[in-house]
């Protein structure tokens, strides 16, 4: 079986997956596989002992249904609101570092220069801080909120992953994907969700999910030790990360008293509670201090 196949059924895995099989993607076999290793009225055969264990594999992932996240009412978009806001650093902002990817020549070359800097602190103009994740922390436990059968794609590319931080719903399919041609593994270091460590060779997707709310989980990649992700884990659709202007917005919030957190992975994290009435759209500000 050559890388060729290898492909082939990485492709076929896919779509299998996704619900979308082609019959002509699953048994097209190129010419020269055709004739050099295996008769025509062959190939269906060993393309169908291939697939089966595959759509086995799959089932538990996109093909179910999956619930919905609580036990209440559901969200009345036209009563709802908005809450908007701005995350910023006050003091000094970390000097920023470069990650020695030498040990690998692969991350080497795809990180030139500045590109190799540390992503631990990432402060723009007036102290906006990036990468801080957002979230209703308290407040939502009358709803119910149906579980996004989309997945959040999540990517070892150029030996960073990305996005750095990024947030997802209880259920939620993860997929991992590994875009680059070394070797990467993915270790998620959970405490409520179950731990896992998956290696992935260039260009495999992995569907994961978590089964329990939990903020954060951390990503390592043990192969590279600078390669790391935070993703927030909750019960519902209201959670943001901060771009790099250090705004976040959070959409369709019924009215109601909420608890709002935000977290960043080296200052820490700050709460503020907020009242919203039918339709109103509020702003709250968030400062860290540096340290
Ligand atoms: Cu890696």
């Amino acid at each position: 079986m050559g890388m060729g196949l290898l492909k082939q059924r990485g492709q076929a895995l896919k779509s299998a997956c996704l619900g979308s099989t082609s019959p002509r993607l699953l048994f097209h076999w190129s010419d020269d596989q055709r004739s050099s290793a295996f008769p025509r009225r062959v190939a269906p055969v060993i393309a169908l002992l291939v697939l089966l264990p595959m759509l086995a594999a799959c089932g538990h992932s996109a093909d179910r249904i999956p619930p919905a996240t609580g036990t209440g009412k559901r969200v009345d978009p036209a009563t709802a609101g908005t809450i908007a806001g701005r995350v910023v650093l006050s003091g000094a902002p970390p000097r920023t570092s470069n990650v020695k990817m030498s040990a690998d020549a692969f991350c080497e070359r795809a990180n030139p220069g500045q590109a190799a800097s540390d992503e631990t602190a990432i402060v723009g103009a007036d102290g906006a801080l990036q990468n801080v994740f957002v979230y209703v922390k308290d407040g939502l436990s009358a709803y119910r909120f149906d579980t996004p059968r989309q997945p959040v794609r999540f990517e070892q590319k150029g030996c960073r992953f990305g996005p750095h931080v990024f947030g997802m719903q209880v259920g939620q399919p993860l997929e991992l994907v590994n875009q680059d041609e070394t070797l990467h593994n993915v270790h998620a270091i959970a405490r409520v969700n179950e731990e896992f460590n998956v290696g992935a060779v260039e260009h495999q997707s992995i569907t994961r999910t978590f089964a329990a709310p939990e903020v954060m989980i951390t990503f390592k990649c043990d192969v590279h030790s600078w390669m790391t992700a935070y993703a927030g884990v909750v019960p519902h659709p209201y959670f943001a990360v901060t771009a790099a202007d250090g705004r976040f917005e959070m959409k369709g919030l019924p009215p109601g008293d909420y608890l709002i957190e935000a977290w960043h992975e080296k200052f820490g994290t700050r709460t503020e509670r907020i009242r919203i009435g039918p339709k109103e759209n509020k702003a709250i500000a968030f400062t860290f201090t540096a340290r």
